[in-house]
């Protein structure tokens, strides 16, 4: 997979992606991530990339321009290398709610190009005629899509096979499974008067199996029942679930 993020601030990213599972990702070359900052891609004496907004109004909007010609190059440069066009995702506060649904969906793309939008806005156009699809991160607002491209990027990276130790582990996510995850507990078995739970240290793994069911149940139900709406449930996980 390749991932190409368009920034004004590429320098943001330089330790994000020196790090832990995106450095393996990318050492392993099953995942090349380029970083550009698209002030290159001005002609100006002063590589203006924004302006006033049409109409007034507070804070300065992203220009079409130096968007357009970016992607444009991203094109051009890895033609013939994919059949599927390439998503062009802009990460504003706008965009569709990113979900583990979509990170999957991403994650079976071959290229990706990540637009980080800045300031009040990006100029309607890039909207419209570059960007195929508009992502947003959650309710909240972010001075800029950099963190949210980040967020995005280690969510996807993570799902694309070999990136992460075994293939397991992404697939007993929280989200994944549609429930929060069940408590885990390592060595030592007893700290400060606090033990482990019994039946983890029994070694059956039946019983430990249903436990972990039950205890992912009950902390969804608790924290996040919306989830539980959308959850595949057993026979077993409802009659559960009904005597709470
Ligand atoms: Cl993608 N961008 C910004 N600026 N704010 C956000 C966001 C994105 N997602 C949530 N808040």
């Amino acid at each position: 997979m390749r991932i190409d993020i368009l920034t004004l601030f590429p320098e943001m990213f330089a330790c994000v992606l020196n790090t832990a599972i995106f450095k393996r990702a990318t050492e392993r070359e099953n995942v090349r991530i380029n970083v550009h900052n698209f002030r290159e891609y001005t002609h100006d004496r002063h590589h203006t990339v924004d302006d006033y907004p049409y109409g007034g109004g507070a804070g300065m909007v992203l220009k079409p321009e130096p968007l357009f010609e970016a992607v444009d190059a991203i094109k051009t440069e890895t033609q013939g290398e994919g059949v599927q066009p390439v998503p062009v995702i802009l990460l504003s506060p706008q965009g569709r709610l990113f979900s583990q649904q979509v990170a999957a969906e991403l994650a079976r793309q071959s290229h990706l190009i990540l637009i980080c939008g800045h300031y009040e806005g990006v100029d309607e156009r890039v909207v419209e005629h570059l960007a195929t699809d508009e992502i947003s991160i959650g309710d909240y607002v972010l001075s800029g899509g950099e963190l949210a491209a980040m967020v995005v990027a280690d969510a996807v990276v993570r799902l694309v096979p070999g990136v992460l130790g075994s293939d397991v582990s992404a697939i007993d996510d929280s989200y994944a499974t549609g429930l929060l995850e069940y408590p885990q507990y390592t060595r030592p078995p007893e700290y400060q008067g606090w033990s482990v739970p019994e039946v983890l240290l029994s070694g059956n793994h039946a019983i430990i199996a249903r436990w972990r069911r039950e205890q992912a149940l009950f902390r969804t139900l608790k924290r996040r029942p919306d989830l539980l709406d959308r959850a595949n449930l057993s026979e077993q996980d409802k009659r559960l679930l009904s005597k709470k």
